[in-house]
């Protein structure tokens, strides 16, 4: 069967095999992978990335998808996998974006390490909250994120966002966010 109502196509539904433990999704269709060098421009310390990046250019995270309709109705849903480290003091992050359809939202659930979900609104207003195992983020929407691992094995979680949200990563280009997450005198600090 094959239809649509207002945009929104008709689907049989499935099943999808995760590998919680590990932070995969064994069956992706899509698997998005991000190397240091693909972070230019993202962390304060360039030399440290550059350093980095010449050493390897070492794994920075993964994105997991059995894609569906990028629609209204549909819900996107996905398995994040953020490699533990730092660029300088900095904590491994990954790119953050605004969604595209501003006015939608996002639910983490955290599976493994354990980080933080930094967060912004387009005019400036930031909030961080903490994700880990048994913990979930409720992103709302009109908030950029972006996770932080913190921890010294992956960072795994899983998201779930309407199909059609868009992903906006231009505006945290030219913005960034107006906090980090570092290390300093051995404590993990926001600032
Ligand atoms: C997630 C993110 C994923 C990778 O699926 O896309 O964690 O982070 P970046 O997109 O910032 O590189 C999500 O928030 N989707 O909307
Ligand atoms: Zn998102």
């Amino acid at each position: 069967m094959s239809f649509q109502v207002d945009g929104t196509s008709f689907l049989d539904p499935f099943v999808v095999d995760v590998d919680l433990d590990n932070g995969a999704m064994p069956n992706a269709t899509n698997h998005l992978v991000r190397r240091a060098s693909n972070m230019r421009g993202y962390y304060q310390d360039e030399k440290a990335l550059e350093a980095l990046i010449a050493d390897g250019d070492p794994l920075h995270y993964e994105v997991f998808e059995v894609p569906v309709p990028e629609e209204y109705g549909h819900l996107m849903y996905c398995i994040s996998k953020l490699q533990p480290g730092r660029v300088g003091d900095e904590f491994f992050m990954t790119k953050g974006h605004y969604h595209t359809v501003l006015q939608t939202g996002e639910i983490y659930l955290g599976l493994r390490g354990e980080g933080y979900m930094v967060m912004k609104t387009p005019d400036g207003v930031f909030n961080s909250q903490p994700i880990a195992r048994c913990k979930m983020v409720y992103v709302p929407p009109y908030w950029a994120h972006r996770s932080v691992n913190v921890s010294d094995e992956p960072l795994v979680s899983f998201c779930v966002y309407p199909g059609d949200a868009g992903h906006n990563y231009g505006d945290i280009v030219e913005q960034g966010f107006p906090k980090g997450v570092f290390l300093e005198d051995g404590k993990v600090v926001v600032k």
